[in-house]
C-alpha cells in the first residue's frame, strides 16, 4: 500500500507574485472609455511644445486620431495624459482601426507634460520609449518594444507625453492605454496601506513581457 500523498506539481510562480498575478486576472480594468477621437474632438496638437492634454483613468483609454501626410505636411500629433496615483500604465493596445501608411507608423513616449525632442531627433535620449508598430501588431501591446532599455512592466504613476506619427500618406491609429489600480488592497500584509516596494516589483515582473524587440531611431 502506498503511502504517498497526493502529488503536487510545483508551480514556477508561486506566493506574492502568484496572489498578485492572480489579483490582476480577477480584478481586470473596467470598460473601455473613448477618451479622444479627433473625428469628434478635433486634431491633437501639432506642437510637442503644449501637446493636447487627455484624461485618463482606470481603466481603458482608447485614442483615435489620423496622422500622415495629406498634402499639406506631416500631422504629427502630440498628446499628454497622467497616471493617477495608486495606479499603473500596464498596457498600451494597437486597435484595429490602425491602418499605417506604407510599411510602420511611429510613437514615442516622454515623461513630463510635453513632448520636448524635435522631429528630427534633436534630444532623443528624453524618450523613455520609442519605436514603430504595424499593422501586424494590431491587438498586440506595443510596450515591450517600444521601451528604452529594460522594460519595467509598466510605466509608473505620472505624467506622460506622446508623440505619434507617419511622414507618409494617411495613418490612421487607435491606441488603448491600460491604467491598473496597484493592488493595495491585495497586498499580502492584508492592509489597505501603500504597496510596498518589494510588492510593486513583483507586480511588475508579473506584468512583464518576454518579447523585446531592436529599438529603432524616430523615424519612420
Ligand atoms: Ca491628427
Amino acid at each position: 500500500m502506498s503511502t504517498a500523498g497526493p502529488r503536487m506539481t510545483r508551480c514556477a510562480v508561486t506566493g506574492p507574485v502568484a496572489a498578485l498575478l492572480l489579483w490582476t486576472i480577477l480584478t481586470g480594468p473596467a470598460a473601455a472609455a473613448t477618451v479622444w477621437d479627433e473625428a469628434l474632438n478635433g486634431d491633437l496638437s501639432n506642437n510637442g511644445l503644449s501637446p493636447t492634454p487627455v484624461a485618463m483613468a482606470s481603466g481603458h483609454n482608447v485614442v483615435l486620431g489620423t496622422t500622415g501626410n495629406q498634402g499639406a505636411g506631416v500631422d504629427r500629433d502630440y498628446f499628454t495624459f497622467t497616471v493617477p496615483a495608486g495606479n499603473a500604465l500596464t498596457s498600451l493596445t494597437l486597435l484595429p482601426n490602425t491602418s499605417v501608411s506604407g510599411a510602420v507608423s511611429f510613437i514615442a513616449i516622454q515623461p513630463g507634460p510635453q513632448l520636448t525632442v524635435t522631429p528630427t531627433g534633436g534630444g532623443v535620449e528624453k524618450l523613455i520609449a520609442l519605436g514603430h508598430y504595424g499593422n501586424d501588431q494590431i491587438g498586440t501591446d506595443l510596450l515591450p518594444s517600444i521601451a528604452v532599455g529594460t522594460y519595467p512592466g509598466s510605466l509608473a504613476a505620472g505624467t506622460y507625453s506622446v508623440w505619434v506619427q507617419d511622414t507618409g500618406g494617411i495613418a490612421t491609429y487607435g491606441f488603448d492605454f491600460v491604467l491598473t489600480p496597484l493592488p493595495a488592497a491585495a497586498a499580502p500584509t492584508g492592509t489597505d496601506g501603500p504597496v510596498p516596494p518589494w510588492a510593486a516589483g513583483a507586480l511588475a515582473a508579473a506584468l512583464s513581457a518576454v518579447a523585446w524587440r531592436r529599438l529603432r531611431p524616430p523615424a519612420d
